[in-house]
């Protein structure tokens, strides 16, 4: 690793696969399948394609929430998606996302399935196709869609900025973590400030403003993404704590959080989800039990 003062660019950046930290095995310069790999599909309308990172919780608290409300039309089978061993360029994943990033969704219930990717845009897809958590008087749902496209303009920063540096970077580049922890502090005032004012985010609702950032930025001020929580003083913002912890109670959230998780209490961990019961006979400490 160069000492990153020193590094004076190339005239043309070119691909050092040795290079690449902790996710050189999958990052790439390309876009496109590198195998053909059919997906599975199981009996249900939904079909999603994920593993439980902040984007991924996001569509399973989602899923569970519509559930929890009755719609049986949102029953799905969540398929696990390695990302480390690189199953997001297996070519049934890129031909619903040809983007190769989780979470995607089939959504098999008509004539023809319909793909959709980006969690802002399943979302979206989710709460227009139920009816539910995306407000329909034209000034709530301004509000909602403007939080919406916040956390996928906002959190890039996070992860990929702040994250990336503090906790995986080969080395810790005293410039990117200053550079990112101050966006990141600010998004959190902003968050905070809104939060001052309102219960949830688009007003007094839980919405999938709610639902998108959550994950992200509720997991950052309880302190369980990157480990960060003391180096950004995550406490100092009182009205993002309160909220995060309301939403973390909500048993569809915390159902939610469990499907497609590959790391943690080994009770927390779905690793695919088929039937509502899963959650109390399929989680890894009950299918390691012997006997
Ligand atoms: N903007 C996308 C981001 C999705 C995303 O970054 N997914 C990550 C996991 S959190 C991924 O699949 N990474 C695999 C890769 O980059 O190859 C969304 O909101 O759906």
């Amino acid at each position: 690793m160069s000492d990153a003062s020193a590094y004076t660019p190339p005239k043309v950046w070119t691909w050092d696969k040795e290079n690449g930290g902790k996710f050189a095995n999958i990052n790439r310069p390309v876009a496109g399948a590198t195998h053909d790999k059919e997906l599975p599909v199981g009996r249900h309308p939904l079909q999603l394609y994920s593993l439980a990172t902040p984007n991924g919780v996001k569509i399973t608290v989602m899923l569970e929430e519509l559930l929890a409300l009755g719609h049986s039309g949102a029953e799905y089978d969540a398929w696990l998606i390695r990302i480390g061993e690189g199953e997001q360029f297996g070519s049934g994943f890129v031909a619903v996302n040809p983007n190769s990033k989780i979470p995607a969704l089939l959504d098999r219930s008509g004539p023809t399935p319909i793909r959709v990717f980006e969690s802002g845009a399943i979302l979206m897809y989710l709460a227009e196709k139920f009816g539910v958590f995306l407000p329909t008087d034209t000034a709530t749902r301004a509000e909602c869609l403007s939080w919406l496209f916040w956390q996928m303009g906002s959190a890039p920063y996070l992860g990929g900025g702040f994250g990336h540096f503090y906790a995986y970077a080969p080395s810790k580049i005293e410039y990117a973590i200053d550079r990112f922890a101050m966006e990141v502090k600010r998004q959190l005032d902003v968050l905070d400030r809104r939060l001052a004012d309102s219960l949830y985010l688009a007003g007094k609702d839980y919405t999938i403003a709610d639902i998108a950032v959550w994950p992200w930025y509720g997991g950052l001020a309880k302190g369980v993404l990157y480990g960060a929580g003391e180096f950004l003083s995550v406490q100092d913002y009182a009205n993002v704590q309160r909220w995060a912890e309301a939403i973390a109670r909500r048993p569809a959230v915390q159902r939610g959080r469990m499907v497609n998780r590959v790391s943690g209490e080994l009770s927390s961990q779905l690793h695919e989800r088929h039937d509502a019961s899963d959650f109390g006979t399929k989680t890894q400490d009950k299918l390691a039990a012997p006997g």
